[in-house]
């Protein structure tokens, strides 16, 4: 091997090498405008380009821990729920008969995120060289509209939905470099 090619594959092997766990911080935030509004959220995962869902990535994908039992709710506990809040504004577990009468995609359960600008996340560890879609099922609440829900990776947003009654999002595919 000559030396000019040990150069370019180190320098992508100091850059970009591929197939190495990396931590990254998943996260769904509420767009921040004014008002009492809600967005309830359900069932995340993670997929690759052939759309089949990768197990084990996400802890706790359908907001079934802590357990608040049968028409209750209460904050989301980072300690049991693996989530943790972001920004100001409520992360609420809510049991699908609880106040807000959401429904639910998943057992029993659901994330309430009420406010603008609040959200939870999450540490995940993905594979560099590989491309990932994030899948979850998000709503608004009865009578709110016009608030988009961010999906960030690393703070950044990859994308913005809008949605009403409960829809599967699914983003487009995005490679961890
Ligand atoms: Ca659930």
């Amino acid at each position: 091997m000559n030396r000019r090619l040990l150069l370019l594959m180190g320098a992508e092997a100091a850059t970009s090498p591929a197939g190495v766990p990396k931590a990254v911080t998943l996260a769904f935030v509420t767009e921040a405008l004014p008002g009492d509004r809600s967005y309830f959220l359900d069932y995340i995962h993670v997929q690759g380009l052939d759309g089949q869902w990768i197990p084990g990535i996400i802890a706790n994908e359908s907001f079934e821990a802590q357990v608040v039992g049968f028409g209750n709710m209460a904050d989301m506990d980072p300690a049991v729920s693996l989530w943790q809040k972001v920004n100001e504004g409520n992360a609420i577990i809510c049991h699908q008969v609880g106040p807000f009468y959401p429904g639910d995609i998943e057992g029993s359960q659901v994330l309430v995120l009420q406010g603008g600008g609040v959200g939870v996340s999450q540490v995940i560890t993905l594979t560099t060289g590989r491309y990932y879609q994030f899948n979850f099922y998000a709503r608004q609440r009865f009578g709110d509209s016009g608030q988009h829900i961010y999906v960030l990776l690393d703070g950044q947003m990859i994308q913005a939905f809008q949605v009403g009654d409960w829809t599967q999002c699914i983003t487009d595919p995005i490679l961890i470099s």
